[in-house]
């Protein structure tokens, strides 16, 4: 039987993770940057570990030296979403990449067959290139896309199989069913003041960006404008922001970015 060298086996994997998290979260912070609604709430990644690994490939009768060719999950990447309504909008910008930074061998869609545990998410299975010291190669990865409701369900749900060791008691799956539907109407219930949310989201995002600017211009005046004036300005601002007034907020945004001008900051 061959020995794996786990650490060097799974560093490709690390290396996965890390880059398709940290391009992933460059879109989910250029859509807030741009003041936009993101369809991504959070993204994490993970490799998994030896023992899940052999578990796996146990269940499923894979040998040893197939393990990187027919284990697709060992690097995975989780994208959360607000809304169901959020995901066709993630898949696309993963299809956009296909041919390009990655290749889509598979997608999974489980919300719409929802699996008999009553599991849902939207899974695609992609290949990964990367760089090593031996050169370039791919390597198979999980996206997993969900919602809140739905992770909540799925990290929930899979606890419970750890502690049962697979074996859920009946009574514990028939209430998990339950939840599953739960969730299903939280989802369906909360795209009905999905407008609603995003755009108080959108309005909260909005006054923190004009609130950040006004505090660089306050930073920038500090040392240069006379102290009154800076005491005058620290008035108003604190007056504004407890009024939470953003039009006002603009203004003031405003009037304190031709006083930068002025004094040439
Ligand atoms: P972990 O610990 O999350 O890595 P299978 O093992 O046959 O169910 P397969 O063929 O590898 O699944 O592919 P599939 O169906 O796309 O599932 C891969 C991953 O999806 C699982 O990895 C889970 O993360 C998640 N998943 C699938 N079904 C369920 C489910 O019923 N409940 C929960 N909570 N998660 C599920 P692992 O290796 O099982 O687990």
């Amino acid at each position: 039987m061959n020995v794996i060298n786990w650490k060097e086996m799974l560093y490709p994997y690390e290396q996965t993770v890390a880059e398709l998290k940290t391009k992933l979260e460059y879109i989910m912070n250029e859509y807030r940057l741009r003041g936009m609604y993101s369809p991504m709430e959070s993204i994490s990644g993970r490799v998994k570990k030896p023992s899940s690994i052999l578990n796996k490939a146990k269940k499923k009768s894979i040998p040893v030296e197939k393990i990187e060719d027919e284990i697709e999950d060992i690097a995975g990447i989780r994208i959360i979403c607000q809304f169901v309504e959020d995901i066709p909008k993630v898949i696309s910008l993963i299809r956009r990449r296909d041919g390009r930074d990655l290749t889509i061998v598979e997608e999974r869609d489980y919300i719409t067959n929802t699996k008999d545990s009553g599991y849902r998410s939207y899974h695609i299975i992609i290949k990964y290139a990367i760089n090593t010291v031996d050169g370039y190669r791919e390597v198979l990865g999980e996206i997993q896309i969900r919602t809140l409701a739905m992770n909540f369900w799925a990290v929930t749900e899979h606890s419970l199989k750890y502690k049962y060791q697979g074996n859920i008691p009946e009574e514990i799956k028939h209430r998990l069913l339950s939840c599953a539907d739960a969730a299903f109407n939280l989802d369906n219930e909360m795209s009905t003041i999905r407008n609603e949310i995003m755009y108080a989201q959108r309005l909260n995002k909005q006054k923190d960006n004009i609130v950040a600017d006004i505090i660089d211009h306050i930073q920038n005046m500090y040392f240069v404008a006379k102290l009154s004036e800076m005491e005058d300005i620290n008035k108003r601002f604190v007056g504004l922001w407890n009024s939470g007034d953003i039009d006002k907020l603009k203004d003031f945004r405003q009037d304190l970015c031709e006083m930068a001008k002025r004094y040439g900051v």
